[in-house]
């Protein structure tokens, strides 16, 4: 069987999180590689963007930015739909938790405590129930993205949305995303399905 090595941070979180959860989700067997911040200082010069996480692939190299690690394990192991059309839709659904990420991020990092408090009510009420929104509409009969099977959108989505409705960012209310049903449905599904709840007790 091919080697595989998945490297992040020791933490079950975002986007090494859902590459780890595709890969157990898949029953590919992988070297679940956690790296210290010094262990990654030391690499971060030489990996392919300056950033986690990477999947390696024996025989091939390496793979970064965490939507190529997805679709490659999407596209090769049927978590994705096989026709291209509905294919890029469900990559649409990847990229669009990219911009969630990485609109949050510059309001994460304000060092103003009041500031930041400010800024996550504000992003909470404005850009989370527009993106939200967003996702809802691309979301058909459910529980997940493409139907009945599971597949890489529905656990990306999984890991950033969770982390919210655990509570887990400061001001940002657990019931941000309450009027949006089918997506706290397909959160709500992608943690009851048994692989995912499998890997969640091993990893929590
Ligand atoms: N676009 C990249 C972003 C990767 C990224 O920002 N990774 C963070 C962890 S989630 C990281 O490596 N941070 C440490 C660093 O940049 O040195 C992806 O989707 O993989």
């Amino acid at each position: 069987m091919t080697k595989l090595k998945l490297s992040y941070f020791d933490a079950p979180v975002s986007r090494g999180e859902e590459c780890r959860l595709a890969l157990h989700v898949a029953g590919l067997a992988f070297e679940d590689e956690r790296l210290s911040r010094d262990a990654w200082n030391a690499r971060k010069a030489s990996a392919p963007f300056g950033a986690l996480p990477i999947l390696w692939v024996e025989g091939k190299g390496e793979i970064a930015q965490s939507n190529a690690i997805l679709n490659y394990l999407g596209h090769t192991q049927g978590l994705l739909p096989k026709d291209p059309f509905e294919a890029a839709r469900h990559d649409a659904l990847l990229n669009a938790v990219e911009d969630l990420r990485n609109t949050l991020r510059p309001i994460n990092r304000l060092t103003d405590a009041e500031a930041k408090k400010a800024a996550r009510i504000d992003f909470a009420k404005g850009y989370m129930q527009e993106w939200g929104a967003q996702i809802e509409r691309q979301i058909g009969p459910g529980p997940f993205a493409g139907g009945a099977q599971i597949g890489v959108a529905d656990l990306k989505i999984f890991v950033a949305v969770g982390t919210f409705i655990a509570g887990g960012i400061d001001h940002i209310p657990a019931d941000v995303f309450k009027a949006f049903p089918k997506l706290t449905a397909l959160h709500d599904a992608v943690k009851a399905h048994p692989k995912v709840a499998e890997w969640r007790q091993k990893h929590r």
